[in-house]
């Protein structure tokens, strides 16, 4: 049993991160709550019970944690993971802050799970759009990888408490706070901001993640990131290229046969993944798989999964069990 530990404990991703713990039954024998001085004093709930949340400090490093799970973004990251890990705290960080380190593994677990050495301490959890699409890749990675598109269609949970209230405020016709535009009935080509390429921080995310966990450093990987009107679960369409010649039965076969995926593809009877489906679970759901008839060995699959389950909390939660086992029988 462990001494776990949530850093950013009230935020969206961290309250989930408690939940998720609870439901999957990590092996818990104690839970502490980290948040800003802020917050601390305030109560969070754990298998029912308060948990009083505590003040962020450097002493942390005293207080006897042994796996800490950290969703207070990549600034509180950068101070407090190296110095919980170099402690020996298992440290698994849902923030940016380290996920491009070479030395630091990059793990989503039913992908990359020996990417995870029992000598690491701190491991990074990768971007939400990122974890889902590459679940639903890796079954395909036998057919060779020779190029992959994303356009994503991006929840408002992804800005965490603040996106929600936008799309809400925009429901009752008030300007938003948190977005450049309204996000009520309306659609952003925008997620984070805009680098010098010409492309935001959330696709070049897609781009570079996507390559080091499919540990592919120079495949041909392009994304469009789209915020949407939808409060909760992203959808992605993944256009992708193989090297050999494949059909839409084998694909469907390997992705029936695929841990973390369920296949919902049955158009016939309008059965086809979508967010409503996809909020409340673990699961990546894909669909709508077919040829794409412009270009040889080229298929469209399109995928959705809970952005704040999958795609950040469950998936912390599962690198840490990964690990764990890792460590146990090395
Ligand atoms: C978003 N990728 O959806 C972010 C959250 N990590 O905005």
């Amino acid at each position: 049993m462990y001494h776990v530990a949530v850093i950013g404990a009230t935020g969206a991703v961290g309250q989930k991160m408690l939940q998720v713990l609870a439901e999957l039954d990590f092996p818990v024998s104690r839970l502490s709550a980290y948040a800003s001085a802020r917050s601390a004093g305030n109560t969070v709930q754990f298998k029912g019970e308060d948990i009083t949340i505590q003040a962020l400090t450097p002493n942390i490093t005293e207080d006897g944690i042994d796996v800490a799970l950290f969703a207070a973004g990549g600034t509180i990251s950068e101070q407090y993971a190296p110095l919980l890990a170099e402690n020996g705290t298992l440290v698994v960080d849902n923030s940016s802050a380290f996920r491009m380190q070479e030395t630091i593994p990059l793990v989503v677990p039913e992908v990359n799970p020996q990417a995870i050495q029992a000598t690491d301490r701190l491991i990074a959890n990768p971007n939400c759009s990122t974890i889902q699409s590459v679940v639903a890749l890796a079954p395909l990675q036998s057919l060779g990888f020779e190029r992959i598109n994303y356009t994503t269609y991006q929840a408002v949970s992804g800005s965490g408490q603040k996106g929600i209230e936008d799309l809400a405020r925009g429901a009752r016709g008030e300007e938003p706070v948190n977005y450049p535009h309204p996000i009520h009935d309306n659609i952003l080509p925008h997620i984070d901001v805009f680098l010098e390429n010409g492309y935001t921080k959330e696709e070049q995310k897609m781009i570079d993640e996507t390559r080091k966990i499919l540990n592919l450093p120079a495949l041909p990987v392009s994304a469009t990131c789209v915020r949407v009107p939808v409060t909760n679960s992203h959808s992605v369409a993944i256009n992708v290229t193989f090297t050999q010649p494949t059909t839409v039965a084998a694909i469907r076969e390997a992705l029936e046969n695929a841990p973390g995926v369920v296949l919902i593809d049955d158009v016939a009877n309008t059965r086809y993944p979508m967010p409503l489906d996809a909020s409340g679970t673990d699961d990546v759901y894909v669909g709508r798989i077919r040829q794409d008839d412009s270009l040889a060995n080229t298929f469209h699959l399109w995928c959705v999964a809970d952005n704040i389950r999958k795609g950040a909390a469950s998936n912390a939660v599962q690198v840490a069990r990964q690990a764990i086992e890792q460590s146990i029988h090395s």
